[in-house]
């Protein structure tokens, strides 16, 4: 196959319908009465940006389903306003997933749902979400559903707004490498060297993980030492997020979380239009969160946005994907999307009209580039997706056909799994994994 011809329009396994019926198929299997898992083995509960981009997927096929997924996941809002990054359904067994709810134990913070919930957030891609899901799916059902949803939404940005805004400058800061989804990317190593912990705890414990994928391609049991302290930390304060500056061990202002914080109040606004609440509020904070982008989180130097250690006040060095999801802002200044473009086309990146190998999470010439772990080289469908929207944001239409048709590719040619190898496209990890069946559809759908 040439790098141009799509691989979804090529006859054989790939053609559309196939890759349709396989998309269908993999979300109707991990469907759990009100919710999509991520993944029957790996992930068998519900999780928070997960869940928004099945809704993306399922508003074609399954819309009623769309809905309740995202009800669901707001079901579990806490009453600051945060969404939480895992909800437990008590239906599973004790063990089916670590850390479990006996770790969180959320039943003895202040303002915790009655389902058990992880304290943790994740990036708020979820208004964008609900917004694309009605745009596939319009008519009195999504309004009805979306004029539910707003006023959860709103408060989900309050939440990280007014709680979690912890160096004052008007960005979001994540307290665990888990709320940026990139778990283990390079981005967090100069911030969690600084996380006092031992592999050897984890003697003490069963990772969950390590049983149904390769131990090499996961994170590794330092990492998980490490984010068990930090889940400690934050529980025992009562998942409180006052006076988080003087002792929290990770504190971290991420590119990617900030930029759909601010994605979301783009979002907001178009949704208020819709429900009669007034977009104008929305479109100020936008504009306010892609200013403090610019000025906290871009790096003329390297022509790319990098996260901000809290603890240090620096900006972290690797060169992770995470850099260039601020494209997905519509009012990102031409010139910074310019020298996005830039680093999304060297040789770090690889993104072209005819790509060669799929988009990495990480700068594939780095000399700690692993193309087999996780966040640390693989591919993955969900930051393709966000990517190639920032491309067609911003004018570049010919990069985005490139993207998508590699996307595509990849579930040609391995299915649809979790994440993918960055140089072959061998898949890895989860073999049914829902977000890359519900981003896949939407791909198809354009
Ligand atoms: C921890 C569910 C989640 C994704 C994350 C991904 C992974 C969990 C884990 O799976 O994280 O939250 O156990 O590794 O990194 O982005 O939401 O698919």
């Amino acid at each position: 196959m040439t790098a141009d011809a799509d691989p979804a329009r090529t006859g054989g396994p790939g053609d559309v319908a196939g890759l349709r019926r396989l998309a269908v198929d993999t979300l109707d299997a991990n469907w759990e009465h009100d919710h999509t898992v991520p993944s029957r083995t790996l992930y068998p509960h519900q999780w928070s940006w997960d869940s928004a981009f099945i809704a993306i997927g399922l508003a074609q096929v399954r819309p009623e389903r769309a809905w309740r997924e995202l009800a669901s996941l707001f079901r579990a809002q806490w009453a600051d306003g945060r969404v939480p990054h895992i909800v437990f359904n008590p239906a599973m067994r004790v063990g089916a997933y670590f850390p479990g709810p006996e770790m969180w134990r959320s039943a003895d913070a202040q303002g915790a749902p009655t389902v058990a919930t992880s304290g943790l957030v994740q990036p708020p891609v979820h208004a964008l979400a609900a917004w694309l899901a009605y745009r596939r799916a319009p008519g009195p059902a999504g309004l009805d559903a979306l004029r539910r949803l707003y006023p959860a939404l709103v408060a989900q940005q309050r939440y990280l707004a007014d709680r979690r805004d912890v160096a004052g400058d008007g960005l979001v800061c994540i307290v665990h490498p888990w709320e940026s989804g990139l778990d283990n990317s390079p981005a967090w190593d100069e911030p969690m060297g600084a996380v006092g912990a031992d592999a050897a705890v984890m003697r003490a414990y069963r990772r969950h993980d390590t049983t149904h994928a390769d131990a090499a391609h996961r994170p590794t049991d330092l990492d998980y030492a490490r984010y068990l302290a930090i889940v400690t930390a934050y529980r025992d304060h009562g998942y409180s997020d006052r006076d988080l500056a003087d002792a929290h061990p990770f504190l971290v202002e991420c590119p990617l979380f900030n930029a759909a914080f601010g994605a979301a109040e783009h979002a907001l606004a178009e949704i208020a239009t819709l429900v009669d609440a007034d977009p104008g509020p929305h479109r100020v904070r936008a504009a306010r969160v892609t200013e403090a982008l610019l000025r906290r989180l871009y790096d003329p130097s390297t022509g790319t946005f990098q996260p901000r250690d809290l603890r240090t006040d620096r900006l972290v060095g690797a060169r992770t994907v995470l850099g260039l999801t601020p494209l997905i802002l519509p009012d990102l200044p031409a010139r910074h999307a310019d020298a996005l473009v830039v680093e999304a086309r060297s040789a770090r990146f690889g993104v072209d009209r005819r790509m060669d190998q799929p988009l990495p999470t990480y700068d594939r010439t780095a000399p700690d580039f692993e193309p087999l772990r996780y966040w640390r080289g693989p591919s993955w469908l969900n930051i393709g997706w966000l990517i190639r929207r920032g491309l067609l944001a911003h004018g570049h239409p010919e990069l985005a056909a490139g993207l998508r048709r590699s996307m595509i590719g990849l579930v040609v040619g391995a299915g649809c799994h979790e994440y993918f190898h960055p140089d072959t496209g061998a898949g890895l990890g989860s073999p049914a994994f829902s977000w890359t069946a519900a981003l896949l559809l939407d791909l198809l759908a354009e």
